[in-house]
């Protein structure tokens, strides 16, 4: 009884769901992090056991210790070996990620998001905006709690355009949360860890930049998901796969030009330079798609431009593999180098076999002289019996074709991870059995010429590809903490004394003051032995609440109304001076007035250097 309704009760009072929460998050995508999480984990201690093993082997002078350590060592090693093959595994589990249409289509490389742990920023920001701001922070706990609230969301953000929504929230309130708590060459004091996307190597720093870029990367590596799960049978889905990975490319790209010294490998310049030019080749991957797609008419002409585009796909494939050989070895996983190496080999058999289909098919009769002009290699062809050479040099491709194909399921069949890829698997085999029956069916025909020679094929393409920066501005945020205060003046550059209030009241001559400026409003100038002076004002001051209530959002027309309007009694100013000591400050916030953040931005960098 009392079972049945606690569950009734469960049922109407659900816990509720947090913001952009993925609710794939519980299922494979999950489990794959927290496997990995737990590996790190293993990695970790048998690490630290080998630096004890070492240390000791170093210090010891007992021969039989050392035999001891020496085996103990071993073991840690072949331990080591094997939790990282698990791991390599584990992070190249790329089928997690792939389209559930039936389409079949190369798979493309995905990358995963990096992980955080949980941060606790209440205590610090309560210190500071009591220290700071002079504020009673209990008051600003709503404020703490949506901003803590919005970065767990951010962690599990949805594989769609509201997960990347999210992501860009988080990064663009990180903007306000770096100018309002962490004044230059200081932090608060709290770390932020991030894992590494590949290896799940643990990374901390204190600078939010660390921060930043991490969330900039994840919403690089959430559009290589959203394009690589994109149904790729249709051209709509072709289209928003290249959209996809233009914009990860876009992401990598501005991370790689804007934020230095990451301590993770994951965002050091020779990976996101391999990161951006792998997207690249995928935009290329897709556009190759999509030509084949659409072009239904089998011309010579248009067939020799699949041909071309294919070999173009080859070429960025083939830059992408130097890459990663030379400047990440120890660090891309083996499947993606395979990957990549089965994807030469492919899209250069898929050149040959077009221009084979180009060649055979369509050639017989007409167009022989535009084989030669069509750059479809350098050999001459004969002039007299042209077309039965152009037939022979098809031919010749074809059987490259078959060649490329068999290197491309032998490379694949090297490596473990991709023998478990059956799309893979079924794309190899299906373009191979294709090339082979087109192979068999020309056997029949007559054969006048085998000597020919398939020259390799120059590479074109229709469309190439973009690198689509991020626009930050596309998702506009308002600053959580803007109860604070104008950014111009409550920042955490800017310093202030107490909060002063005075009466004023008018006398004969007015009240004796100028204002200048909106939120705060400025008290210009001061009238020598006018009201305004008696009563404490002071050229620079800043009004921040007319009697008791809130000013410092107010605009200019505002604060004159009310105290045009004031009744004898007079009005009660609550003010704040700005320490001018530090002059630079001072320049900061009064050229702040007109212009805000970008100016302040831009004095900042100045202080912040000298
Ligand atoms: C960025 O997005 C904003 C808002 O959607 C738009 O007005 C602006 O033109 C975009 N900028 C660029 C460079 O695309
Ligand atoms: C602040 C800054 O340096 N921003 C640059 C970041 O990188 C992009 C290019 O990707 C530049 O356009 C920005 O100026």
């Amino acid at each position: 009884m009392c079972f049945s309704m606690l569950c009734i009760i469960h049922n109407l009072f659900p816990p509720p769901p947090l913001q952009g929460c993925d609710p794939c998050s519980q299922t494979q995508r999950s489990k794959l992090q927290h496997r990995r999480a737990r590996i790190n984990q293993q990695i970790n201690k048998e690490m630290r056991m080998r630096a004890g093993a070492e240390n000791l082997f170093r210090a010891t002078t007992n021969t039989k210790v050392k035999e001891t350590v020496a085996l103990e060592l071993s073991f840690v090693n072949s331990n080591l070996q094997l939790l990282k093959e698990e791991l390599e595994e584990l992070n190249s589990n790329m089928e997690v990620y792939q389209t559930e249409s039936e389409a079949i289509n190369v798979p493309m490389i995905p990358l995963g998001l990096k992980e955080t742990k949980e941060v606790d920023l209440t205590v610090p920001l309560k210190d500071i905006i009591c220290e700071h701001y002079g504020e009673d922070s209990s008051l600003f706990e709503k404020e703490i709690k949506e901003f803590m609230e919005l970065r767990q969301a951010m962690r599990t953000p949805s594989r769609n355009e509201a997960g990347l929504e999210l992501l860009m929230e988080y990064y663009n309130q990180l903007y306000y949360l770096d100018q309002r708590f962490f004044p230059p060459h200081r932090t608060l004091g709290v770390h932020f860890h991030w894992y590494d996307s590949l290896t799940g190597v643990p990374s901390c720093q204190r600078a939010l930049a660390f921060e930043k870029g991490s969330v900039l990367f994840n919403v690089g590596a959430l559009y290589t998901q959203i394009g690589a799960r994109q149904d790729r049978s249709a051209t709509a889905g072709i289209d928003r796969a290249i959209d996809a990975f233009q914009r990860a490319a876009g992401a990598f790209n501005y991370l790689k030009e804007n934020f230095s010294n990451a301590p993770s490998l994951d965002m050091s310049g020779p990976s996101l330079c391999m990161l951006v030019r792998l997207m690249i080749a995928q935009v290329q991957e897709c556009v190759f798609e999509r030509v084949t797609l659409t072009t239904q008419d089998t011309h010579f002409i248009t067939q020799l431009q699949v041909a071309k585009e294919a070999a173009r796909v080859r070429g960025r494939v083939l830059v992408l593999q130097t890459m990663s050989q030379t400047l990440v070895k120890d660090y891309v996983p083996f499947s993606w180098a395979s990957m990549v190496q089965v994807k030469a080999e492919h899209f250069r058999a898929l050149s040959h076999y077009n221009a084979a289909v180009a060649l055979c098919d369509h050639t017989r009769k007409y167009l022989c002289v535009s084989v030669k002009d069509d750059a479809l290699g350098e050999h001459t062809l004969p002039t007299k019996a042209v077309c039965v050479c152009a037939h022979a040099v098809g031919k010749a491709h074809l059987r490259c074709a078959v060649i490329r194909h068999e290197e491309a399921m032998r490379v694949h069949g090297l490596c473990k991870i991709l023998r478990k890829m059956d799309i893979l698997q079924e794309v190899l085999s299906f373009v191979y059995k294709r090339s082979l029956d087109k192979y068999s069916e020309m056997d029949r025909e007559d054969d006048f010429e085998e000597t020919a020679e398939a020259p390799e094929i120059h590479s074109q393409t229709q469309h190439k590809p973009d690198i689509t920066a991020p626009n930050f501005s596309t998702v506009p945020v308002t600053d959580i903490f803007q109860r604070l205060g104008p950014l111009s003046v409550f920042c955490a550059r800017a310093r202030w004394g107490p909060v002063r209030v005075v009466s004023l009241q008018r006398g004969d001559g007015g009240l004796g003051l100028t204002l200048r400026g909106d939120s705060p409003v400025l008290v210009a100038g001061v009238v020598p032995g006018g009201c305004a002076q008696e009563a404490g004002l002071r050229e620079g001051d800043y009004i921040v609440a007319v009697d008791g209530e809130d000013f410092k959002w107010a605009k200019h027309g505002e604060v004159v109304h009310i105290l045009k309007s004031c009744s004898d009694r007079g009005v009660q100013l609550s003010i704040i001076t700005l320490h001018t000591h530090d002059t630079q400050v001072g320049v900061v916030v009064s050229l702040c007035l007109d212009a805000c953040v970008c100016v302040l931005h831009l004095i900042c960098v100045c202080v912040t250097s000298h």
